[in-house]
């Protein structure tokens, strides 16, 4: 499969992915915090965030200018200043599958040559638009597995316990 094809592949899959991981759990299990890292809704939102803020604007700014500078976005500090594990997690789903479709529409409208060209990622040096969706779909990819272990984590018994209808 061609590089760009396995991007957008990829890519367009995550939003739905996501809703299998959170579909069922209690609001408590959405956000319950066995470690430091993120919960389950912490991931989610973050995820939306890093879309919107992040590698939509990214993609759509290398596509556009002539070598743009693109802003660092420090995920933890978000987290933190937007009370992350207290907003609701519809509307970031929601958000999400929007942000994302807009990403994977621009994809499909890029070339290989595309591919090539470059922006100054500010703390990082240059960067082209191969890297930049390397880079994307790495941080999907991590994060889809954290939120598949807490999932398995939540099935096991490990968290706050299943509803009654899903325990059954
Ligand atoms: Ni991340």
């Amino acid at each position: 499969m061609e590089f760009l094809d396995g991007v957008i592949a990829q890519l367009s899959e995550t939003p739905q992915r996501v809703e299998d991981v959170v579909r069922g759990l209690s609001e408590e299990q959405l956000s319950w915090k066995p470690t430091e890292f993120f919960s389950i809704r912490e991931n989610v939102l973050h995820l939306r965030d890093i879309d919107i803020y992040g590698y939509e604007k990214r993609l759509r700014l290398m596509l556009t200018e002539d070598y743009p500078v693109l802003a660092d976005i420090n995920g933890a500090s978000l987290a933190i200043e937007r009370n992350y594990n207290a907003q609701p997690i519809r509307p970031a789903l929601d958000d999400l599958r929007r942000s994302r479709a807009i990403s994977v529409q621009r994809l499909r409208g890029t070339s290989t040559q595309d591919l090539n060209r470059k922006a100054e990622m500010q703390g990082a040096g240059p960067i082209d638009v191969r890297r930049l969706l390397e880079l994307w779909t790495e941080h999907d990819r991590g994060h889809l597995a954290d939120l598949m272990e807490l999932r398995r984590a939540i099935e096991a018994g490990a968290g706050p316990a299943l509803a009654p209808h899903q325990a059954a």
